[in-house]
């Protein structure tokens, strides 16, 4: 069979070159994928951080089975199937401290959006009609919706689309001091103190919420400096700010934890997670509110009858998603992951640092988790061919990992072998030592 690759516009991918050398993935397994040369593949990013859990795992081809010959579709406004409430449930038992209330989306864009408006609304039902500003941070990913891309701090993801909604942007943490540090870098928790000098130019009357991924994902794995998330809570909770936690990414295990809130000890006013919780298998986002957040919707609305947030998608807590995300939390819980992350994170960290650091062109390697990244040094005016060549040869060899901007981006997925990442590692060695 020859494939018509030309109707297929792809999504954030160079399509001209990948058009002229596809790379067409045909089955997955475990931590395997097969190639449409019948190769195998090791996937080394979990998908796109999203399964950690293995592909195909049987309980959620089971459990999403099964759903579509019992309810396939239930309207979601006005009306509420049996899983929808079982899953929010089993979510806010997950959650750190009062995040107890789930409003879900379809996917991280629409979680990022969701907090957003979420968190305005919630300073007009409260009375505080000025307070609408946004705080993202620089290198920040929120997805690609316009509130996201706003808060974000990606200036590629940007500079076509023009402005919707005004944000500022606190400094990123990748200094250069930090550079090769394993783990949380020690210096940079001053940087949360930028938010002082940003209520000091508005007011924090003005200021709705500050949205951070707790550690930076898509701009290549940036754990936060140490002390960094405590005085960046401390501060919103002076100034009257809620504070977003974007955890698509570190949600459900990445970082050894249930959530990066709870691997870094902060506790987010609203928290966003899409990817991990179906492990892939279904699209599926959440934002987590807390109680205090979920009451002033409840208590100001008038009428009980009235809508309390006018917000919500077609698909939210569709049930074949909710059915795949009991699942995948069941067996994520059963199988105790995020400890296996937290237990086996020391070796990844030592074959990351020990046979990458010393490799050309390699100016940082950083970890956290089983979340790990490297980035090179920009070749001539080029700076994405560098990361593009690597990834295309690791691929030739058959080890899948992510490239983005100056970066390559490696996630495990929670239940890896170690000598699976040793060829994960090795293989990514081996290509750079032959860079040139
Ligand atoms: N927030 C965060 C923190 C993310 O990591 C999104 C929002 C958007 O989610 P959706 O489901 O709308 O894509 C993400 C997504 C990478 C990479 O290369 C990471 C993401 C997406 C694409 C690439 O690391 N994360
Ligand atoms: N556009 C139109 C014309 C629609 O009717 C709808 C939903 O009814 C949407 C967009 C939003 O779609 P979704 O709810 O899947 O985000």
């Amino acid at each position: 069979m020859t494939l018509n690759l030309d109707a297929y516009w792809m999504p954030y991918t160079g399509n001209r070159q990948f058009k002229r050398d596809p790379r067409i993935i045909q089955s997955a397994q475990g931590v395997w994928f097969t190639d449409s040369d019948e190769r195998q593949v090791l996937d080394g990013h979990s998908g796109l951080w999203t399964t950690g859990l293995g592909h195909a795992r049987p309980e959620i081809t089971e459990a999403v089975s099964r759903q579509m010959a019992e309810l396939d579709f239930c309207p979601p406004f006005q009306f509420g199937h049996p899983k929808a409430f079982e899953l929010a449930t089993k979510i806010a038992d997950l959650m750190p401290g009062d995040l107890n209330h789930v409003f879900y989306t379809n996917s991280g864009s629409e979680s990022a959006d969701t907090s957003l408006k979420m968190a305005r609304a919630y300073w007009q039902l409260r009375g505080e009609t000025r307070k609408t500003r946004f705080i993202g941070r620089e290198k920040g990913y929120h997805g690609v919706n316009y509130g996201g891309v706003a808060v974000g701090g990606i200036p590629a993801n940007k500079k076509l689309f023009g402005e919707v909604l005004e944000a500022d942007h606190l400094s990123h943490t990748m200094l250069p001091e930090n550079a090769f540090t394993r783990g949380m870098p020690s210096h940079g928790a001053h940087l949360a103190d930028e938010l002082e000098a940003v209520v000091e130019r508005y007011g924090a009357d003005t200021i709705a919420a500050v949205i951070v991924e707790p550690m930076g994902g898509s701009a290549g794995v940036l754990p936060p400096p140490q002390g960094y998330l405590q005085r960046l809570r401390a501060l919103c909770d002076k100034h009257n700010v809620l504070l977003i936690f974007d955890e698509v990414i570190t949600g459900f295990g990445r970082c050894g934890a249930m959530t990066g809130a709870d691997a870094f000890g902060v506790t987010p006013d609203i928290l966003n997670v899409a990817k991990q919780l179906t492990n892939g298998a279904v699209p599926m986002g959440a934002v987590i509110a807390s109680s205090e957040v979920h009451e002033t919707f409840m208590a100001n609305a008038g009428p009980d009858y009235v809508l309390e947030f006018a917000h919500g998608y077609t698909y939210s807590a569709h049930p074949v998603a909710c059915a795949a995300g009991l699942a995948a939390l069941d067996v994520l819980v059963e199988e105790d992951l995020p400890q296996r992350v937290a237990s086996e994170a020391p070796y990844f960290e030592s074959l990351l640092h020990d046979q990458l650091s010393d490799k050309p062109f390699v100016t940082d390697v950083r970890n956290y988790g089983f979340a790990g990244a490297i980035t090179l040094e920009v070749k001539g005016d080029e700076p994405l061919r560098r990361p593009f060549e690597v990834a295309m040869a690791m691929w030739e060899r058959g080890v899948l990992v992510r490239y983005g901007g100056d970066t390559i981006q490696m996630a495990p997925h929670f239940v890896m072998q170690r000598e699976q990442m040793d060829q994960l590692v090795g293989t990514l060695a081996d290509c750079l030592a032959d860079l040139n």
